[in-house]
């Protein structure tokens, strides 16, 4: 059970940064080695983001169509590039099936998170900037009055 739990832990490890240097932020869909199964089924991407179906010598002829009818990558064949964006507005779940394999089960899922609303971002450099130069203020100050009080300590005649 643990052992479990931590494989999926390195999994996740390991295709995170795999998926986000591919091309830039898109998620690779491919097909695994039974031939009859999406590699990964179940994804996640937030609007803006796309999903490229990719698979090349596959044994079988494979295709991705969302049940939806969002996107469509044609007809199945073994070697496949498709890549679909998930623009604002496709918020939502989307499942999708290979059409000649649908049947025995390759079929996947892709959830489509809504794009983030633009925050304040105007505001982080204003109030950063005056706190810098305070503290950078103060420490100048600081120094100055350590210099300042060694010289008068040292100029004093003993
Ligand atoms: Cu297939």
């Amino acid at each position: 059970m643990t052992k479990t739990l931590l494989c999926t832990l390195c999994l996740a490890l390991l295709l995170v940064p795999a998926t986000a240097s591919a091309v830039e932020s898109d998620v690779i869909v491919t097909v695994d080695s039974t031939s009859l199964r999406f590699s990964p089924s179940q994804v996640t991407v937030t609007e803006g983001q796309a999903v490229r179906f990719m698979w090349d010598g596959q044994a079988l002829a494979h295709n991705a169509v969302a049940d939806d009818g969002l996107f469509d990558s044609g007809d199945p064949e073994r070697d496949v590039d498709y890549r679909f964006v998930f623009e604002v507005g496709t918020a939502g779940t989307h499942t999708f099936v290979c059409e000649p394999h649908a049947s025995v089960g390759m079929t996947g899922t892709i959830t489509v998170e809504a794009a983030p609303v633009e925050e304040i971002e105007e505001e982080i450099p204003v109030e950063n900037t005056p706190a810098l130069s305070m503290l950078s203020g103060l420490l100048a100050t600081a120094f100055a009055a350590a210099f300042v009080g060694r010289n008068q300590e040292g100029e004093q005649p003993l």
